[in-house]
């Protein structure tokens, strides 16, 4: 029993990980299908025990399907999304091309539930619901029980991301880059354009007019429309960091209400999908590898911002599985929102 799934993007990192949470999670579905590009149409998989065959992504493809996961890039969604939504599929889709589109639900289901109220399934009514971008989820995870209980006015945001935001090629290169380095050879840079191994750079997303990249766009104006807040002031720098698969985000905060560190700790303590690892004594605190294939996104270096008059600022350090919770896991748990 269960809804009929298919998974858009199967062969991807995201897409694999969709499997991996739905296995985890034992996802009642009655059917999957494994959709791809032409190029991976015919491969066999193995799933749950049982074979699949990859099928070519068509215009037919949704027929009987309730919920498909997408995460194929932002023009397959745009060209498919709707082509699924009109055959009577819920689409949660990983891309970023409907997240801002007024009235397509952008859904953290520990954070903003009620933005999905009116998808349904078994309505035959189709429907398109945005995952966040996964900076964005991690960030969000800890920064909204606390802006739920004091009221952010102000949120400032520097990103550590990871390789697997730039997908598989970009962790293979990351890591043969690794090894030609320490072999002192000259680093092979596809991705890129420029040695990852051993440094840091600005993230790979074009930068606007303004200034900012794509990326750090992203958080600032996810952030206001998930918190339904237009006004709440964000900024974000966001950078590429040779780590593999979790992201690694520094928070600053700016309340409206006062709120101390104490209390924020035990907010944070009882937030679903967070865990605290914040031991002064120890100099532990969270790391993207003590993150990495888990669910919760990890919130630690809980302080008063001391730039701040009494407690109205708060300072924090958030790392999450980009793979997992920044993407699958959210998707998945989307989906389990309408059963
Ligand atoms: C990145 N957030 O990390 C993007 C991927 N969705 O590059």
């Amino acid at each position: 029993n269960g809804p009929s799934l298919a998974v858009v993007g199967v062969t991807g990192a995201v897409g694999q990980e969709f499997l991996s949470v739905l296995s985890d999670r034992d996802f009642p579905y009655r059917s999957i299908k494994m959709l791809a590009s032409k190029r991976s149409a015919g491969k066999h998989m193995t799933f749950q025990d049982r074979d699949y065959v990859v099928e070519e992504l068509k215009v037919d493809s949704f027929e009987g399907v309730d919920i498909a996961l997408f995460s194929a890039g932002g023009s397959i969604s745009k060209e498919f999304g709707p082509i699924a939504v009109e055959k009577g599929t819920i689409v949660v889709d990983n891309s970023s091309a409907f997240r801002m589109v007024e009235g397509v639900p952008l859904v953290i289901p520990e954070v903003n539930p009620e933005a999905m109220e009116g998808v349904r399934l078994g309505t035959g009514k189709g429907a398109l619901i945005a995952n966040p971008n996964c900076s964005t989820i991690i960030c969000l995870m800890a920064a909204t029980p606390l802006h739920r209980s004091a009221k952010v006015i102000r949120m400032v945001v520097s990103t550590y991301q990871a390789a697997s935001g730039a997908g598989a090629a970009a962790m293979e290169e990351l890591e043969l880059q690794t090894r030609e380095v320490l072999e002192g050879k000259p680093p092979t840079c596809k991705i890129f354009g420029q040695q990852y191994a051993f440094n840091l750079f600005s993230h790979n997303a074009p930068v606007l007019s303004n200034g900012y990249n794509e990326e750090e766009m992203k958080l600032v104006k996810e952030t206001r429309k998930i918190w339904n807040d237009s006004n709440v002031k964000v900024t974000a720098t966001c950078i590429r960091v040779p780590v593999m698969r979790a992201h690694a985000e520094s928070v600053n905060l700016q309340f409206e209400n006062p709120l101390d560190e104490e209390t924020a700790k035990d907010i944070l303590k009882n937030a679903p999908g967070v865990v605290v690892i914040d031991d002064r004594a120890a100099n532990h605190f969270p790391t993207p590898l003590e993150v990495s294939n888990k669910d919760d996104v990890a919130v630690g270096r809980i302080r008063r911002d001391v730039s701040q008059d009494g407690n109205y600022g708060l300072d924090i350090f958030v790392c999450g599985d980009q793979i997992r919770k920044g993407a699958a896991l959210n998707a998945v748990q989307i989906a389990e929102l309408l059963l």
